[in-house]
């Protein structure tokens, strides 16, 4: 299998894919290209391999089998390995976990324009209303799935499952533009932090040197990009 990933730094749908190949447990390659560089639009137009996602990441190649848009890797995955490996057992942990990744796939376009992912951004922004409706909106339903469903670990629905795979870039923002929150959100914050296949996402964005200029936003706090 192979996965097609935009800049490590960058890329929140990019990582989203990465994540759930890393919970599937397959093997597989992984090819970063530069988004929005110089080349993009003429390497979107030449390279076969973006033809089916109309030049988007993540694109997943399993042999001759083509699978794009975050979600979609997600679902295909999971029909690859049991959907026990991505989401809850008990229905109702599992219902509220789907629209969670529905609802991630689907909103929340003020907090994704406002707050762009940036992994080594130290950036403070001026928060639309907008944006701070969306931010509730998330914490609510953290506080929900903590609260009902959390019991068996540190993560939304205890163990790590898609609904923490598609919030993961939501936990980047929250971080790395020192948004405020609870307690509990800090330390399910922190938890999606430390886990092994984020921290090693977050060391490949350190190493890269590509910079998008409209996703740098804010004023910066003194380290990072
Ligand atoms: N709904 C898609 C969104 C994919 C997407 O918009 N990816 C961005 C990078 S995060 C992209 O490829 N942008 C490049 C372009 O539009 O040229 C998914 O879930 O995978």
């Amino acid at each position: 299998m192979k996965l097609i990933v935009g800049n490590k730094n960058y890329s929140s749908w990019s990582l989203r894919g990465w994540l759930a190949m890393k919970q599937s447990g397959l093997h597989f390659e992984e090819l970063t290209v530069p988004l929005y560089g110089e080349d993009w639009d003429a390497m979107k137009a030449e390279q076969g391999e973006f033809q089916p996602s109309a030049g988007k990441v993540p694109v997943l190649w399993d042999g001759d089998v083509v699978v794009w848009d975050s979600l979609a890797i997600l679902d295909y995955l999971g029909d690859k390995v049991g959907r026990d490996r991505f989401w809850p057992k008990d229905d109702g942990a599992r219902g509220m976990a789907r629209a969670m990744v529905a609802e991630m796939h689907s909103s929340y376009m003020s907090l994704r324009r406002n707050c762009p992912m940036n992994i080594r951004a130290q950036a403070r922004v001026e928060l639309a209303e907008e944006t701070k409706a969306d931010i509730v909106r998330i914490l609510g339903l953290w506080a929900e799935a903590r609260a009902r469903f959390g019991q068996g670990g540190p993560f939304l629905f205890g163990t790590f499952s898609a609904a923490d795979i598609f919030y993961a870039p939501i936990v980047s923002r929250f971080l790395t533009y020192g948004i405020g929150v609870p307690g509990f959100a800090q330390a399910y914050m922190q938890a999606v932090w430390e886990h092994d296949w984020m921290q090693q996402w977050v060391a490949a964005a350190q190493e890269e040197d590509w910079t998008i200029s409209q996703f740098e936003v804010g004023d910066k706090q003194g380290k990072g990009a």
